[in-house]
């Protein structure tokens, strides 16, 4: 797919903004940050070769990300016509309006509800994700049962998955690169695999990891399991 191409160089303190307001249109990202990760991949799942990928240092930063790109100083965002969004998950939606490209949003009323209760239960799942990494072991099954559950019960729904509305979606994408990075660090840290007992979910992750668009994004796991030590403090 065209989107797929080389990443650019990262972008750090030292480096010069790039032409901003000229037209184009950029995708601001980490390479390493989930949020980024959903509005990335969705860009190359709809080949949208024409918005730049933008990578920038988050621990060397350039001023002017800040200053004259997005004053939040947080990744993702997305400069086009004039104006810059952030929000992975509005990026998401405004990706689906604004461009062309394979449609990731059903147009079935009731893929729609579903979407829709899932995109808004996505925010439940990471905070339970991140909060549960600094419980002891023995806490962390039942913790993360509820929010497991909720998803493997959500994969049976339509035609037993493999994607959470059958097939593949922007909700997907809500949930995959956090899933990705929970499933590296908690056998490592709280000795737990979070898909055991969750068939349906493990398939999932496997086939969203299967396609290009997303497979291009995807964090080396050693850096994943470095940068999560932080998290289980
Ligand atoms: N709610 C935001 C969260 C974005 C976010 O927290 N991104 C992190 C990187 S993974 C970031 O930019 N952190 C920099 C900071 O908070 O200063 C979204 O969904 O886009």
């Amino acid at each position: 797919m065209g989107a797929i191409d080389a990443i650019p160089p990262v972008l750090n303190s030292k480096s010069e903004p790039p032409p901003l307001f000229d037209g184009t249109t950029r995708l601001y990202i980490s390479l390493t940050c989930p949020f980024a990760q959903r509005a990335w991949a969705a860009r190359n799942y709809k080949g949208l070769s024409d918005i730049q990928i933008v990578p920038i240092d988050l621990q060397d930063r350039p001023t002017w990300y800040k200053e004259k790109v997005y004053p939040p100083n947080k990744v993702p965002s997305l400069e086009h016509d004039g104006k810059v969004t952030g929000e992975s998950l509005v990026l998401l939606e405004y990706l689906e309006t604004n461009f062309g490209g394979p449609k990731l949003l059903p147009t079935d009323t009731v893929k729609k509800e579903a979407a829709e209760e899932l995109l808004k239960y996505a925010d439940t799942f990471t905070t339970a994700g991140y909060s549960t990494l600094k419980k002891p072991q023995a806490e962390v099954p039942e913790a993360l049962a509820p929010t497991l559950d909720h998803l493997e019960n959500a994969l049976g729904k339509f035609n037993g998955g493999p994607f959470l509305l059958g097939e593949f979606s922007l909700v997907d994408l809500a949930y995959a690169p956090f899933f990705e990075r929970f499933q590296i660090v908690y056998p490592i840290y709280k000795n737990y695999d979070i898909t055991i007992g969750r068939p349906k979910l493990l398939k999932w992750i496997q086939e969203v990891q299967k396609i290009d668009a997303y497979a291009t994004t995807i964090s080396a796991p050693e850096g994943v399991v470095e940068a999560y030590k932080r998290f289980t403090l």
